[in-house]
């Protein structure tokens, strides 16, 4: 069985190559940073937008058909399971991440679902194992079903709570199998619409609760990956609980699930709660909690969450200049949680926008070698601070002065007499003369 027909495998043929299907920029085998490219990047294909998401919004019907061939549910998730290998085959992708729901569809009772789900699993074993194919994360969908209406873990009725509770223990247990270095909590519904009717303080315990059973039962199935939250301010509720980088820390640190959880930072949520993307990723590695990229893209002027697959250079620098600091992936990875336009709705078009998207990071990891490498921007911070480094600077650094102190020396100083230029036009023509350069 071949779904891809006309796709051959795409290979790197440098940026003069006028062949669209070739990688003008990733080349997976070459060293940057003191590691390969395929192994700084650990690119991942995200199951639900490219093996099922057929188009469909708001205002229209899907526009490319997904069922590969087969109108029996269950034989359509087996052919999709042959069809992502084939296309992570031809993409040269390593990873994929999923949800419950992506890789078998639901069916009437909670036990004949897992079934299902039992039977692809096994199929997605072996011929990940055939295929030198890994899972980077699994996490399971409890948002999409009508009866996470009002959330999962935060529903005010405790049958929904049991029942997502029954549905995260199965999707841990499948992606333990297929060796998943990564477990995600996504929000879905958990958040509120209006607080007229929500007890916020009992539906963040609950969410906590949950959490907190999962991690116990995954670590008692020997799950030895992370566990990822990933922040969203808002869609489809108006307000996420785990709104962004900085809150999730908070809640994390309150129920005392930071040392088994990180956070998968996404994009395009980043940019829905006003921060940019570099902001959130910095968030995350100053706090030891970056675990994880849902790679895209959001639209300055669409207020939602879009999923373009990213080719904004700028924020794939930024983003990869921030992780390498930090020391690189370890078990997360780039996971492209983007998918085609409508408009662009043949199969063609999906490896065309995995090639963009894994084009814009590759040149994102050079250019941030490259800024690392110049060292002006990181002379110019640690300069900025310098006066930390010695005098009363040190003193407030090491804890030893106190606030009378400081009043003496304030009340001595006369007036703050330097203030330097903080530079940024200057430091933003420096990025972009390492960059272009
Ligand atoms: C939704 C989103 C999800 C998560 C996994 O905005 O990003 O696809 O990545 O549930
Ligand atoms: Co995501």
């Amino acid at each position: 069985m071949k779904f891809y027909e006309g796709i051959e495998k795409i290979k790197y043929e440098g940026s003069k190559s006028t062949n669209p299907l070739s990688f003008k920029f990733y080349n997976p085998d070459e060293i940057i940073a003191g590691k390969t490219m395929r192994e700084q990047l650990r690119f991942a294909m995200s199951y639900w937008h490219t093996m099922c998401a057929e188009g469909t919004d708001m205002f229209g019907a899907g526009t490319i058909n997904k069922n590969y061939g087969s109108s029996d549910p269950m034989d359509s998730a087996k052919r999709k399971a042959y069809a992502a290998i084939e296309l992570m085959d031809k993409l040269d992708i390593d990873y994929f991440c999923f949800h419950d729901r992506d890789i078998a569809p639901e069916a009437d009772t909670l036990r004949e679902t897992n079934q299902r789900l039992d039977v692809i699993t096994d199929l997605l074993e072996e011929l990940m194992k055939e295929h030198g194919k890994k899972v980077l994360w699994g996490t399971a969908n409890c948002f999409g079903n009508k009866r996470y209406m009002h959330g999962a873990g935060t529903a005010p009725n405790a049958d929904v709570f049991a029942f997502a509770a029954a549905q995260i223990k199965k999707a841990i247990e499948i992606t333990v199998r297929l060796g998943g270095e990564g477990y995600v909590f996504w929000g879905g519904r958990e958040g509120y619409e209006t607080l007229l009717n929500t007890n916020m303080s009992l539906e963040l315990d609950n969410m906590a609760r949950l959490m907190t059973m999962a991690r116990d039962y995954a670590r008692s199935i020997g799950f030895k990956g992370d566990f990822y939250i990933e922040p969203k301010p808002k869609e489809p509720t108006k307000h996420q609980y785990d709104f962004d980088a900085s809150t999730v820390l908070g809640f994390l640190r309150k129920y005392g699930l930071e040392k088994d959880f990180k956070l998968n930072i996404e994009a395009n949520h980043a940019t829905l709660a006003a921060h940019t993307f570099q902001h959130e990723v910095r968030v995350a590695t100053d706090n030891n909690a970056f675990g994880s990229i849902d790679a895209n893209q959001g639209d300055m002027l669409l207020g939602w969450d879009t999923d373009q697959f990213p080719t904004n250079v700028y924020d794939t620098t930024m983003c990869m200049y921030e992780i390498l600091k930090a020391g690189g992936f370890t078990k997360g990875g780039l996971n492209f949680d983007a998918k085609t336009r409508r408009g662009s709705n043949t199969f063609e078009d999906i490896s065309h926008s995995y090639i963009a998207g894994m084009d814009a990071f590759a040149l994102g990891l050079r250019m941030a070698d490259k800024i690392i490498k110049d060292g002006t921007i990181d002379k110019f911070v640690a300069d900025r601070y310098a006066s930390y480094n010695s005098g009363i600077g040190k003193k407030i650094i090491d804890g030893t002065a106190t606030i009378a102190e400081l009043e003496e020396y304030a009340l001595n100083m006369g007036d703050v007499s330097t203030n330097i230029s903080g530079k940024q036009e200057y430091l933003e023509n420096v990025l972009n003369s390492i960059m272009f350069s």
